[in-house]
């Protein structure tokens, strides 16, 4: 039995107008607490927004909600750090493992030829693996995962004996991966940043792991991208149900880290 109550938290700034007024996306955020953090999470989300590259916000929105639903915990994806020379050398390897994961040539060809079209977006596009198009229909929004966190204790155990730096970009990254990439319909999904200063993203998957690509871009480059990759035979509203609404809580343990290319 569950007896303590969370609160889903979600943090939305933009420049020049609300998003629903064309505005520019600066800054999201999402968050799973209990109420005695609730204080401590609003400030961090509103600095989050506040002292961002992509500018500085003139709209900004940041709400609570109890959460009814059960909480899930699952386990973070295993992560590999592939290092790569250029943002073309990133890029064919995405491609790759995007394939290797599971989505054929051609859809995925089909996908980055859209990718410029989808860059204002504040949430991610959902593409079918069998036609190559995206099937969600949240327009210029985007479906925003929501709903999951990482208990900070436990993610910096996992930073530590992954020899990684204990920022929340990486937490917030892995945890959404992780979400996404535990369900049935999932795929794969590919991901940068749309932060000037950020070049590094990840191509994820359940059965390739979370596996980040140092240069995805050029810096300076505001263009971001997160695509999930779908089985739309499987039922779509569901999982974009899932996406949106499931409580998800990332627990990390010392025997989760053997899992990247497991099936391989
Ligand atoms: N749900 C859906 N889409 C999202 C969400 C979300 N909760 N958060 C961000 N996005 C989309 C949105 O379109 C953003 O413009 C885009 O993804 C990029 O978001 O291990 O920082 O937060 O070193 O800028 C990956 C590598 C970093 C981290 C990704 O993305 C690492 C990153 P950003
Ligand atoms: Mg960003």
């Amino acid at each position: 039995m569950q007896e303590e109550t969370f609160y889903s938290v979600r943090m939305r700034a933009s420049m020049n107008g609300s998003h629903e007024d064309g505005g520019k996306h600066i800054s999201g955020g999402e968050r799973l607490i209990t109420f005695d953090n609730m204080k401590h999470t609003v400030n961090a989300l509103l600095e989050k927004g506040l002292s961002h590259s992509r500018g500085k916000p003139d709209f900004m929105q940041i709400q609570f909600e109890e959460v009814h639903e059960p909480v899930k915990t699952i386990h973070p994806l295993a992560m590999k750090t592939n290092k790569v020379e250029s943002p073309e050398e990133g890029q064919s390897l995405a491609r790759f493992l995007l394939e290797k994961a599971g989505v054929s040539r051609k859809v995925i060809e089909k996908a980055y030829k859209h990718i410029p079209e989808w860059r204002g977006i504040r949430g991610a596009v959902v593409v079918d693996i069998h036609s190559g198009k995206r099937i969600d229909q949240t327009l210029e929004k985007g479906v925003r995962v929501s709903r999951m966190d990482w208990p900070d204790a436990n993610f910096e155990n996992w930073a530590l004996r992954n020899n990684m730096p204990s920022n929340s970009r990486t937490k917030e990254a892995l945890a959404l991966a992780s979400k996404v990439s535990d369900h049935p319909a999932a795929v794969a999904e590919l991901c940068w940043s749309d932060d000037p200063d950020y070049i590094t993203g990840y191509v994820a998957s359940h059965k390739l792991g979370y596996q980040r690509i140092t240069a995805m871009k050029e810096y300076g480059n505001e263009d971001g991208c997160r695509i999930f990759f779908a089985d739309g035979s499987e039922d779509v509203n569901s999982y974009i149900n899932y996406l949106v609404k499931q409580p998800i809580f990332i627990d990390w343990g010392e025997d989760d880290d053997s899992r990247v290319d497991r099936k391989k």
